[in-house]
């Protein structure tokens, strides 16, 4: 009987993507799997384990905050603090960056960014939520504190980002800017087991995911987009499906495996959008690049914009390369 490889031997087998790293982005991602874990356990009793509902703070976004995204935001903090391989981290959660400041973790070469719980709004109801991941070279010296600078670095700096889907089955997805590939996590044996190898969009996509409940804030670009993807053409496979899940994590990967577009335009209300820059847009995008897709702004890629703030938002259209562009296209006749 064929057996999967695991998330562990895929990585020890592609060693050779960490060209600098002397097994420290092994060890990191190792991290992450083995809090991913912990994050999927405490989800899949979350109804029995009275953490669901809010735990009565609220976080620098000023969203009251679930009993679980704390719980996931410790988690991870914790497992990654307890393993050499980073410096610093930010969180959606924490309002500042946290510094690791003993001497092995500032002789880390590593930060890394995270929405620990994204799509969290979604938990009480069980629908799928994920976590999201970035990780970066710092630009700091080694030996020294991490800095604000070594945060706000632009997207095509990443080098490895990632989510977990905690959905019918939990997946993590990764890319080290070798391709993206996702490993399904097998409970019965605790590991995480290569399941979708080499993940690319579909030629074509015909689904679109937005909250079209923000239609009369949406740019006229966007607009005249939304009501282009509602027009019958059968020649074009028009009108497209509609599929909005409240989880950037579940529509991003529907998306990518099945081809469709995510968008989350700037709108009056929210002049830069909601989705962050640094633990949404840029992963999300380095994965929809190194998957034949394509992410930007409306106007410009994502992985170019130069971030000004931890948690600065940017507008956010991802998913099959031709859809994004004609989105573009929309945007940009305005
Ligand atoms: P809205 C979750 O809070 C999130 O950041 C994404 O996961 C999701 O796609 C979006 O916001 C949902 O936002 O305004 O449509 O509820």
């Amino acid at each position: 009987m064929e057996r999967h490889t695991t998330l562990g031997e895929f990585i020890i087998e592609n060693q050779k993507d960490f060209p600098y790293a002397k097994g420290e982005l092994s060890a990191l991602l190792s991290s992450i799997k083995l809090a991913g874990k912990m994050v999927n356990e405490k989800i899949n009793k979350a109804g029995l384990s009275q953490i669901l509902g809010k735990a009565g703070q609220e976080n620098i976004q000023g969203e009251s905050q679930a009993k679980l995204d704390v719980m996931a935001n410790e988690i991870f903090v914790s497992t990654l603090r307890n393993r050499g391989e980073i410096c610093g981290l930010a969180s959606e959660e924490l309002e500042d960056y946290l510094v690791f400041e003993d001497d092995i973790h500032k002789n880390a070469e590593y930060i890394v960014l995270i929405d620990p719980l994204d799509g969290s709004s979604n938990i009480d109801v069980d629908i799928t939520v994920g976590t999201i991941f970035s990780i970066y070279r710092r630009i700091t010296p080694k030996g020294t504190k991490a800095e604000l600078m070594d945060f706000l670095q632009p997207g095509n700096k990443q080098v490895a980002a990632g989510y977990l889907i905690y959905g019918t089955s939990t997946i993590l997805v990764y890319t080290t800017g070798n391709g993206v590939n996702g490993f399904t996590f097998d409970p019965g044996i605790g590991s995480f087991f290569l399941s979708h190898p080499d993940i690319k969009f579909p030629p074509v996509g015909n689904t679109y995911s937005v909250n079209e409940g923000n239609y009369v804030h949406f740019p006229q670009g966007i607009k005249k987009y939304i009501k282009w993807v509602q027009e019958l053409n059968e020649e074009e496979n028009r009108p497209f499906t509609s599929r909005y899940t409240g989880s950037l994590v579940a529509d991003f990967h529907r998306n990518m495996l099945l081809g469709g577009i995510y968008l989350y335009p700037q709108g009056t209300t929210a002049p830069k959008g909601k989705l962050r820059l640094l633990y949404e847009c840029n992963p999300m995008a380095f994965l929809a690049e190194q998957a034949g897709g394509k992410a930007s702004d409306g106007f410009r890629r994502i992985m170019e914009l130069q971030p000004e703030e931890l948690h600065e938002r940017a507008p956010f259209i991802c998913g099959n390369k031709e859809m994004v562009e004609k989105a573009e296209e929309f945007m940009q006749k305005e």
